[in-house]
């Protein structure tokens, strides 16, 4: 579960939730304390003054209110994102995240589609190395450049989600990438398949039926997962990375699959090439769209704090 940040308590929360967003208070502090000056006496203003420009020289003119702050600071260390939903109204990039106690850095981007997604496992593996996995459960892996070939075991870079830390993102769907030495064949879906979700979630489980229910992006050209007829079951933990989805004998997702199988759509068995796995998660709930949904604790359908509903918290109040 995405919980509160009890870092702060649900009170001072409030305070950083609005003071984290974008707020130019100068405006109201001048009108405040600078430009309203306190009323002169009468006698002394009517021998200093003509009573036509009494009212402009005293009194400046307000014809507005100071604008509401934009929900524009979340994804820092002191305002992290506290549900997937709100990853939705940021542009690719590293933030914050605040999630089942546990504050870490994470990795959106932003697809073709427009989408936004929280990346949860990454292995850019070189062939010469069966380094063991890394199983987060209070972070994810960070995202480099490095090109495939590279070797990033045992680095920030390496790992994967548990399956606890996987399921307090509350995700709805899934999204898939990966690229072997082999072969110019890119695996490169998405999916909103409940059981798959479910498995990555719990650790038990399978994704029988992920090849009925995927969505393919403009670069996959493998035949994965179309072209499914197995899958392992029940491996906790290994769930995303111990054959979920393959194609007996032929074409395998595999990330050091049975101890030493690296495979991206094809069967290296143990000859590995180079390769480069990697999944991301994302919440339909768009924040500001005026649909309750997801984890949002409301949605007046804008991006203002300040007004009772900020972020789709109601911690700016
Ligand atoms: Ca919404
Ligand atoms: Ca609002």
């Amino acid at each position: 579960m995405l919980v509160n940040y009890p870092m702060f308590g649900r009170m001072s929360l409030a305070v950083v939730a609005f003071s984290a967003c974008t707020f130019d208070t100068s405006t109201h502090t001048s009108l405040e304390d600078g430009g309203i000056q306190a009323p002169p006496d009468s006698a002394l203003l009517d021998a200093a003054l003509p009573d036509a420009v009494l009212p402009d020289a005293v009194l400046p003119e307000v014809d507005s209110e100071p604008p509401l702050p934009v929900c524009a600071g979340y994804g820092t260390q002191s305002q992290p994102i506290t549900f997937l939903g709100q990853i939705n109204t940021l542009p690719s990039g590293r933030y914050y995240f605040f999630v089942d106690n546990n504050l870490f850095q994470g990795e959106v981007s932003i697809d073709e589609r427009g989408n936004s997604w929280l990346m949860v496992l990454n292995y850019l593996h070189r062939s010469t190395n069966n380094a063991n996995l890394t199983v987060y459960r209070d972070r994810l892996p960070l995202l480099s450049p490095a090109p495939l070939g590279s070797d990033e075991s045992n680095t920030v870079y390496w790992g994967h989600s548990s399956n606890a830390l996987f399921a307090a993102l509350e995700l709805d769907e899934m999204r898939f990438y990966a690229r072997s030495s082999r072969h110019k064949r890119v695996v490169h879906f998405s999916t909103t398949h409940a059981d798959t979700i479910d498995y990555f979630a719990t650790g038990q489980g399978s994704a029988q039926g992920l090849r009925d229910e995927f969505e393919a992006y403009s670069d996959h050209t493998s035949a994965l997962p179309g072209n499914q007829n197995n899958q392992f079951s029940d491996r906790d933990d290994l769930a995303q990375t111990n054959f979920p989805f393959y194609r007996a004998g032929v074409r395998h997702w595999g990330i050091r699959g049975g101890g030493y199988r690296w495979e991206v759509d094809d069967r290296q068995g143990a000859s590995p090439r180079d390769t480069l796995h990697r999944t991301w998660v994302r919440s339909g709930a768009i924040c500001g769209d005026g649909v309750l949904e997801g984890q949002e604790a409301c949605d007046d359908g804008n991006q203002l704090a300040g007004d009772g509903c900020g972020c789709c918290t109601t911690e700016d109040i």
